[in-house]
């Protein structure tokens, strides 16, 4: 089976009275040309809503792939995403409900949006300039905007519709994640564990709920309470070691640095003592004083920044090896830098210097890290 570009999640409990039709607002909606496939996922719907999306998938002639995901017991809304989205071979995945709370004609508009602003997230939302709710009692709008403020500030979400259903995004973005998938917001979660991502909002009408029952209860709200709990403490433990990493980052940093500073007196040192004690020509005596600081700067930064203690002379010699070539290239980036500043910017050139044994240190800093020590380069 060929991938689909576009994969739209479409969960469903007890809704024979919509999905027939939702499904032809769907195949509607989708673009000519779009290759697009759409994941019904049943919970095993008492009123034969997987037997209906089936015969519509059977029966009628789609430009687009229909599967239906048949699960055994109905084990919430959230959770269900995360089957159609196990499901689904699109690179986009987009969500949606079945009941025409959310409509299909926006679909296009929420595709386009995240290909043609290159963010990650593109939410519908109800709360900017534009949206709106139809329908809903004045309490159950307050309940909301009341769930989406503690979303916001407790969480720290820049979204203004976290809670909305409504939503496509990458598929990359979510790699390697593990979900709780509570309740009903997956959007919450996947704004929470995504933290930096590019978000963009359309805004589109909110229709409430024209056909079938409501599955809304007072678990949801407890769920709700239950989801926010874990998300909040995911987002301390995450800013927690946030901040452990830019510590050890920075000292490392530090370390390299001061190894640096080190190996330029043993290079000064070795240089004259060398010329000035024997009678070896002052530019030999110079490339051994280069040569000396570059090991005497590999075997502190090996031992000490960045803590290795495997001296097997295989790995050593290559680590060497690899460190040797770096700094050359940082003496090039040097060189080069401190032309550019000072012939092209009229730079005085001890400003000129600064700037540019600090770029060569900290580059060669990052590609020794990365490349000779194996380490990943924030950590
Ligand atoms: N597979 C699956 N789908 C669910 C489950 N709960 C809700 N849904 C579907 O998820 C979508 C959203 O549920 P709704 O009951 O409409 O929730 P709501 O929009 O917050 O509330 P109302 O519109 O007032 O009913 C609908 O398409 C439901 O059929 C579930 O446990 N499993
Ligand atoms: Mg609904």
């Amino acid at each position: 089976m060929q991938a689909a570009e576009v994969s739209i999640i479409l969960p469903t409990y007890n809704e024979s009275k919509n999905i027939w039709s939702i499904l032809e607002h769907i195949q509607k909606a989708i673009p000519m040309g779009l290759k697009a496939e759409t994941i019904v996922v049943d919970d095993n719907s008492p009123d034969d809503t997987a037997r209906i999306a089936e015969d519509y998938s059977i029966k009628e002639k789609t430009s687009h792939t229909i599967n239906v995901v048949k699960r055994k017991a109905k084990n919430g809304l959230s959770s269900a995403i995360l089957r159609g989205i196990q499901e689904a071979t699109g690179n986009t995945i987009l969500v949606m409900d079945s009941d025409f709370s959310h409509p299909p004609h926006i679909i296009p508009k929420i595709i386009d949006t995240l290909r043609q602003t290159r963010c990650d997230i593109v939410i519908a939302s109800r709360y900017v300039k534009g949206g709106s709710i139809q329908g809903w009692p004045f309490k159950r709008k307050l309940m909301s905007r009341i769930a989406t403020s503690i979303a916001k500030k407790g969480l720290g979400i820049e979204s203004h519709d976290p809670m909305s259903g409504f939503f496509a995004f990458k598929r990359n973005i979510i790699e390697g994640l593990k979900f709780d998938a509570i309740g009903y917001k997956m959007l919450l979660e996947i704004l929470v564990k995504t933290k930096g991502v590019k978000i963009q909002e359309v805004p589109y009408t909110f229709i409430d709920r024209q056909a079938g029952a409501s599955k809304l209860g007072v678990l949801a709200v407890i769920d709700y309470f239950k989801s926010v709990f874990k998300l909040y403490k995911y987002g301390r433990k995450a800013r927690r070691e946030e901040k452990r990493t830019s510590v050890r980052f920075l000292s490392k940093v530090a370390r390299f640095f001061t190894v640096g500073a080190s190996g330029l007196g043993i290079n000064y040192l070795a240089s004259i003592l060398l010329s000035s004690s024997t009678d070896i020509w002052y530019l030999h005596a110079t490339v051994m004083g280069i040569a000396l600081s570059v090991t005497s700067n590999f075997f502190l930064n090996k031992y000490w920044t960045f803590e290795d203690r495997d001296f097997s002379a295989k790995k050593t010699s290559i680590q060497y090896g690899k460190f040797a070539g770096f700094s050359s290239i940082g003496a090039l980036v040097q060189l080069g830098m401190v032309y550019y500043l000072v012939d092209g910017f009229d730079l005085s050139y001890p400003i000129a210097l600064i700037l540019a044994v600090g770029t060569a240190a900290f580059s060669n800093f990052v590609l020794n890290k990365k490349w000779t020590f194996r380490e990943r380069v924030w950590s």
